[in-house]
């Protein structure tokens, strides 16, 4: 059987890695694409080269012409521009707009069966519009953001509680902003939920709101320590999680940007939510039960995301 085929678009800082991930895991060929000459070509050159020494069998091109796409299986999206210091995931809109619709229309000549992961910022507005360029099935268009908002989230409660990150469950729902809704009651360590820690002594409530606040702010405490650009270790491995599932048809559930009809009350709209990630895409969203706190803070971050889609319809009467 023929490997699959794994198209980049975007081939920068996460761009990168995500190609070097995907060589090292072997989850197929890989096309990196960019519209800079030189870098994507340079970084497949590099990758490959790294093959020998890792013992990977995975093809490596860098291409500036979309017709190397061709045929796709999964397509991972970080064309655009990242957040400097100071800078909101909003601020990006404008420009990133537009790169979302020559990408989608890449990727609709070329590329229409694929499952296509939006990472671009602002991600809730960026998968939507990503989609209407693109014409594919909403279940075949998804964006990453609540895999990694949980990986961080998980991550800082392992150091709180000095136990493996891999034992530490977590959900982080909502649009991927500063609303993001971090649910403590659904997150656990081997099972046992953070309120019960609490309560066992292993933290305070005050920590926990802070670890909270820590991960809504993640994003950001990483740009400002870098200064010229934002994360990319941690996107492109939770974007990585998110293919895998889809080639593997694993059935993972994983919180992404999925196209939400009928659940959680919201009438077709992308918002991060629960999934089931297989061989058909997005196979479900999980519709689970939020109490009102809960509920409050999802709704603020709905409202979020639909104002970001309202200012890309104004920006983009195509759109509207
Ligand atoms: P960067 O290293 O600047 O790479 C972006 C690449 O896109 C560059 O190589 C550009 O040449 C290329 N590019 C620009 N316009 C086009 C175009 N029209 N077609 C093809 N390629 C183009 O950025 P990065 O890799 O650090 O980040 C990429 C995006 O991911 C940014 O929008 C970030 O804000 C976003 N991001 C999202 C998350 C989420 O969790 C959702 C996390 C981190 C970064």
């Amino acid at each position: 059987m023929a490997r699959p085929k794994i198209a980049l678009i975007g081939a920068g800082q996460i761009g990168g890695t995500l190609a070097h991930l995907a060589a090292i895991k072997e989850l197929g060929d890989v096309v990196l694409f960019d519209i800079a000459e030189g870098t994507p070509q340079g970084k497949s050159l590099d990758i490959a080269q790294s093959g020998p020494s890792e013992g990977f069998d995975a093809v490596m091109k860098g291409t500036n012409d979309y017709a190397d796409i061709a045929g796709a299986d999964v397509c991972i999206v970080t064309a655009g521009v990242p957040r400097k210091p100071g800078m909101s995931r909003d601020d990006l809109l404008g420009i990133n707009l537009k790169v979302m619709k020559s990408v989608g229309e890449g990727i609709k000549a070329h590329a229409p069966k694929a499952f296509v992961i939006c990472i671009t910022n602002p991600l809730d507005a960026m998968v939507w519009a990503l989609r209407e360029f693109s014409g594919l099935p909403h279940n075949m268009v998804v964006g990453m953001a609540g895999v990694l908002d949980s990986a961080r989230f998980r991550h800082f409660l392992s150091v709180e509680f000095n136990v493996s990150m891999r034992d530490v469950t977590a959900f982080v729902l909502g649009g991927h902003g500063d609303t993001m809704v971090p649910l403590t009651r659904y997150s656990t360590v081997a099972g046992i939920p953070l309120p019960d820690l609490v309560q066992m002594g292993w933290t305070t409530q005050e920590r926990l709101d802070a670890i909270v606040q820590r991960t809504r702010d993640g994003g950001a405490e990483i740009v400002g320590l870098l200064k010229t650009g934002s994360a990319f270790y941690a996107p492109a491995t939770s974007a990585i999680e998110m293919a895998e599932a889809f080639l593997k048809d694993q059935k993972r559930l994983l919180p992404c940007a999925a196209y939400v009809k009928g659940a959680y009350g919201l009438d077709g709209m992308y918002v991060g939510v629960p999934t089931i990630i297989g061989a058909g895409g997005i196979e479900r969203v999980v519709d689970i039960k939020l109490n009102a706190a809960e509920q409050a803070m999802m709704d603020k971050s709905i409202d979020a995301v639909k104002g970001l889609v309202a200012a890309c319809k104004g920006i983009d009467p195509s759109l509207a």
